[in-house]
């Protein structure tokens, strides 16, 4: 990997922004991935390099090292901040065509439940490796998720759940897509949910952390 990517990779993976930011402590004073991914762009480095070869390595170590608990919402808070900033760099790369995306992702939380720190870490996770997110929310009615995917043919759903009563919300949700689009890919989290429960609704994946839902996503589109 050239030195800038690199460099590029570590401001993910450690969260450091800008120049300006002052953390991570140890990076203070250092080029952020605002100023980093600029300069890349600059140099001629690809857009799609920079995606797949810095912001997604960044993104994927913090994801495991999120699993493994060795950093916790804040830190990745941070990261997902400097991966957006990067991404406004990348951005028109991204409506020119520049850059391939590996898919489409619909999320929600469902219906009857408000919940959405951790849809909204697993949204960061799944955008910052190289998918399109389209976020309906929290306390998501079945028929909004069908529109949504009738409007984007060939996407992933995931729903999220909190609460031991949205659960049966996730059931109906999962039913009510089965039935409509027969071939959806469906997957399920949030704190309650088990493999056992994805296996009894009859979703397709169930994942406890944003990393094994980004594993899954990936290994349909490898
Ligand atoms: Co609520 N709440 N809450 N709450 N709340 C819990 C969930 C609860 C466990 C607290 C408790 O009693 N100990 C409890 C649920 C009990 C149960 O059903 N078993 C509870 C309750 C009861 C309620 C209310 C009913 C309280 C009331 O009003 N009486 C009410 C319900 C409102 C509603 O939704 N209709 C309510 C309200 C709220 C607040 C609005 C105050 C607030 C939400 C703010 C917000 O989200 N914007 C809130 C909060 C913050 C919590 C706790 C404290 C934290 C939840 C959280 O954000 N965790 C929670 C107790 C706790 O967990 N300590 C609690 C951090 C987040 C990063 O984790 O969401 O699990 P999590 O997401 C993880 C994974 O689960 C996974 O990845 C994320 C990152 O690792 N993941 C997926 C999530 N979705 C995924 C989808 C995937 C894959 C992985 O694939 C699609």
């Amino acid at each position: 990997m050239s030195e800038i990517l690199k460099q590029i990779s570590d401001c993910i993976e450690f969260g450091k922004i800008n120049k300006a930011a002052p953390f991570p402590p140890q990076m203070k004073g250092q080029d952020g991935a605002d100023e980093l991914t600029r300069q890349a762009l600059d140099e001629g480095v690809p857009a799609q390099d920079i995606l797949s070869k810095a912001l997604m390595i960044g993104m994927e170590k913090v994801g495991i090292k999120f699993r493994e608990n060795k950093v916790f919402v804040p830190q990745v808070l941070m990261s997902a901040k400097a991966m957006s900033t990067a991404m406004v760099h990348l951005k028109p790369f991204f409506l020119s065509g520049a850059v391939k995306q590996k898919g489409t992702f619909i999320i929600g939380t469902v219906e009857g439940d408000l919940h959405d720190i951790g849809k909204n870490l697993v949204t960061m996770m799944v955008e910052g490796n190289g998918w399109e997110v389209i976020d309906l929310g929290t306390d998501v009615k079945a028929e909004t998720f069908v529109a949504a995917m009738r409007e984007h043919e060939n996407a992933f759903v995931g729903l999220s759940a909190l609460l031991t009563t949205t659960m049966a919300s996730m059931e109906k949700i999962t039913k009510v897509i089965r039935a409509e689009i027969p071939n959806a890919k469906i997957a399920v989290g949030g704190a309650p949910v088990t493999q056992e429960f994805c296996d009894k609704i009859g979703a397709d994946a169930y994942s406890p952390d944003p990393q094994g839902l980004v594993e899954y996503l990936n290994s349909q589109v490898a």
